[in-house]
């Protein structure tokens, strides 16, 4: 999309929001730093600018990882609100496809007008306004470009949850969507007030001791296959009751695996409560996009995910067969 027909999309998302008397935001199952700080920064925005009442919600289970954003605490757990409330105005962040908000997506059809912001490139435009830009590192690269267009003076506060959303989706600025624009956003964070020392401590290095011992033992547990070419992390619900770990304790053992120099493709697989198997895809260099689409998944060429609703040892197999297809 060109620069002028994205400006006047954002020109309507202002008047939309100026209209609006209710307004939900909505953030992806599973939620990381960048659906969350992007769902912060706007609504955020919202209420100091427009001064319109935003509910901030989450679905699932909201990671205590990231109660050091700014006003974490005002976001609402969305099976809370009355599913015949009607919005005037919903505003999905990061989400790939409507059924990530799952028990949300209810809420947002039934919103007046829809609009879905997101850096996906698997994303199908599924609102009245959809700003996507598969080029994006995060979702806060497009919500600040949209601020700077409204020409909004954005506080600190807001600056930071930004920072966050660019410093998860970056992996701490290394991954392949890392370019000069990522450095220059960084830059502006910065001198609106942002501390890279304190964000990067808050978010990598507050982990619960038994997250570090449970991530270990995932590690030492973990399968390589094709000459090391593939890890296999398997995680059972067993697992995870052993060391108490929560959902997000699994945050960052990809990035342990992919340290290994050959290891081209890592993958996570977390038995689910209902017995499925969640998986969670890296890659140096391979495209996993077709691998997890054969699965019913989607997400980013570097960076994919899918749900195998099979029990996860015959999800293991399924899966090791098709990734090493793929690397052959
Ligand atoms: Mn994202």
């Amino acid at each position: 999309m060109n620069k002028e027909s994205m400006e006047n999309i954002f020109l309507q998302l202002r008047a939309e929001i100026e209209r609006a008397e209710n307004i939900i935001v909505f953030s992806h199952v599973s939620p990381d730093g960048d659906t969350l700080g992007s769902n912060l920064a706007i609504s955020l925005m919202i209420e100091k600018y427009f001064n319109k009442k935003v509910d901030s919600t989450y679905v699932g289970v909201l990671p205590s990882l990231y109660s050091y954003l700014p006003e974490f605490n005002r976001f609402i757990d969305v099976q809370t609100i009355d599913k015949t409330k009607k919005y005037d105005l919903a505003i999905a962040v990061d989400v790939a496809s409507k059924d990530r908000m799952v028990s949300g997506t209810i809420l947002f059809d039934n919103a007046k007008f829809k609009v879905n912001i997101d850096h996906h490139k698997t994303n199908i435009g599924y609102a009245d306004i959809n700003i996507i830009d598969g080029d994006a590192a995060c979702v806060g690269v497009i919500l600040y470009k949209i601020f700077k267009s409204w020409n909004l003076e954005i506080p600190t506060d807001v600056a930071r949850c930004i920072y966050t959303s660019l410093l998860t989706d970056t992996g701490g600025f290394k991954y392949e969507n890392t370019t000069p624009e990522t450095f220059m956003l960084a830059a502006d964070l910065v001198s609106l007030g942002v501390s890279p020392t304190y964000e990067f401590r808050a978010c990598y290095e507050t982990k619960p001791q038994s997250m570090v011992q449970f991530q270990a033992y995932v590690v030492t547990n973990t399968s390589f296959y094709n000459g090391g070419k593939i890890a296999f992390a398997k995680i059972t619900r067993g697992d995870m009751s052993k060391f108490g770990a929560t959902d997000d304790f699994t945050e960052g053992i990809v990035e342990v695996l992919r340290t290994s120099k050959n290891v081209e493709i890592a993958a996570i697989l977390k038995e689910t409560k209902e017995g499925y198997t969640k998986v969670s895809l890296r890659s140096k260099t391979v495209d996993v996009t077709p691998i997890v689409i054969d699965f019913g998944g989607g997400g980013h060429t570097f960076a994919a995910g899918c749900t195998i609703k099979k029990p996860i040892a015959i999800a293991f197999d399924k899966l090791l067969k098709r990734v090493q297809s793929e690397l052959e």
